[in-house]
């Protein structure tokens, strides 16, 4: 079994309980059964996180700042999971609340966090059409001015997580489903230029970040993965710094799986970029029942394998990873139960089907 590079806070943590059981042993303490405990004889069982790492990718879960408070949740957050993603915390109205006022106090509460638990981190987002700050959506802008903003958002933004995150969504949810331009802020008033703009500008900040485009209901073919498809085809061609396509899989049972999910993230890795799953969640109508959990295992599985069947699929992202801290309830009445843990943080079979399709068992 080939032993996974870790980042020097969990080789100390490792070091660290290694250390503890060789007390107990030399004290002739009974070694009580840990999963934590890795000592030369005892391995500590394999995370989700360390399975990804041996096929090369990273196994993530967003978090949203007030859940770290939560510490159960962040202390398993952290050992289970070798990346992570803000909820919010790096948003447009969280890191510019006015103009020219930058507030990077939320994000930096992430990258402190995923620094001390030694887990990568994603940068989530520089430009949406969502949680603006009021002075920009109630402002109004020659197209000067609003590039002049933009310009400045990304920089000082891309500036100040340079080095703290390897990825960014440097536009997010530019499409409609018909595969026309969404008609944001951006599009109305700058035309659709603005997104090789935004990724020239966060390319001049940091010349090392990945730099990705990133969308909902983009999983399987169709018209909304095409235009993105076309796109970023036109974005390589004119030279435009455009490395990753994120895939936010946000999944319904009710709706079907993806269409051609694997076919698709082949396209889009035979562009010669990255391709990620960036807030995989998988909701249900309520109640849930042991045929629905079935099912959403079912899901996960075909989804996690969908990415190891593609060299260039970097990695997968849960928006969250249990069902006590998830956007779907609120947003979607009736529905929920959506990721691999229970609101009590108990594993349900969407644990087992993740787990043995990143094993390859
Ligand atoms: O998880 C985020 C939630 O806390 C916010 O209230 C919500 C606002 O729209 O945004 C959620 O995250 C979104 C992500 O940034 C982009 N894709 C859709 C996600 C769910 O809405």
């Amino acid at each position: 079994m080939r032993s996974t590079p870790r980042t020097p806070a969990r080789r100390t943590r490792v070091r660290a309980a290694g250390l503890a059981a060789a007390t107990a042993l030399l004290l002739g303490l009974a070694a009580a059964p840990s999963a934590q405990a890795d000592t030369p004889h005892h391995h500590r069982t394999a995370t989700l996180g360390d399975l990804a790492e041996r096929t090369g990718r990273y196994f993530g879960s967003a978090v949203d700042n007030p859940e770290l408070a939560d510490t159960d949740y962040a202390d398993l957050l952290g050992t289970e999971f070798d990346s992570t993603t803000p909820g919010n915390g790096m948003k447009w109205y969280a890191t510019e609340p006015q103009r020219g006022v930058f507030d990077f106090t939320a994000g930096d509460e992430i990258v402190r966090y995923a620094k001390a638990h030694g887990l990568k981190l994603r940068g989530h987002t520089l430009l949406w059409h969502s949680q603006l700050p009021g002075w920009l959506t109630s402002g109004t802008w020659t197209a000067d001015e609003l590039r002049a903003i933009l310009k400045n958002h990304i920089t000082q933004v891309v500036k100040h997580y340079r080095g703290k995150v390897f990825a960014w969504d440097v536009a997010n949810e530019i499409m409609n489903e018909d595969g026309t331009y969404r008609e944001n802020l951006f599009y109305t008033t700058l035309g659709p230029g603005y997104i090789a703009d935004a990724l020239r500008w966060a390319r001049a900040a940091d010349p090392k970040v990945k730099l990705y485009l990133n969308d909902y209901n983009v999983e399987g073919t169709g018209a909304k993965s095409d235009a993105y498809y076309t796109l970023i085809k036109q974005l390589k061609a004119d030279r435009v710094p455009v490395d990753g396509f994120g895939m936010q899989a946000h999944l319904a049972l009710q709706y079907g799986f993806p269409y051609q999910m694997e076919q698709n993230i082949q396209r889009f890795a035979d562009l010669g970029l990255d391709v990620a799953i960036t807030e995989l969640d998988i909701r249900m109508i309520l109640p849930y029942d042991a045929t629905k959990l079935a099912q959403q295992a079912d899901w996960y599985r075909q989804v996690t394998e969908a990415c190891l069947a593609v060299r260039r699929c970097v990695g997968i992202t849960l928006w969250g990873y249990s069902d006590g801290h998830s956007w779907i309830p609120s947003t979607f009445p009736g529905q929920g139960a959506a990721l691999p843990w229970d609101e009590n943080l108990r594993r349900k079979p969407a644990y087992d089907a993740i787990r043995s399709a990143l094993a390859g068992t």
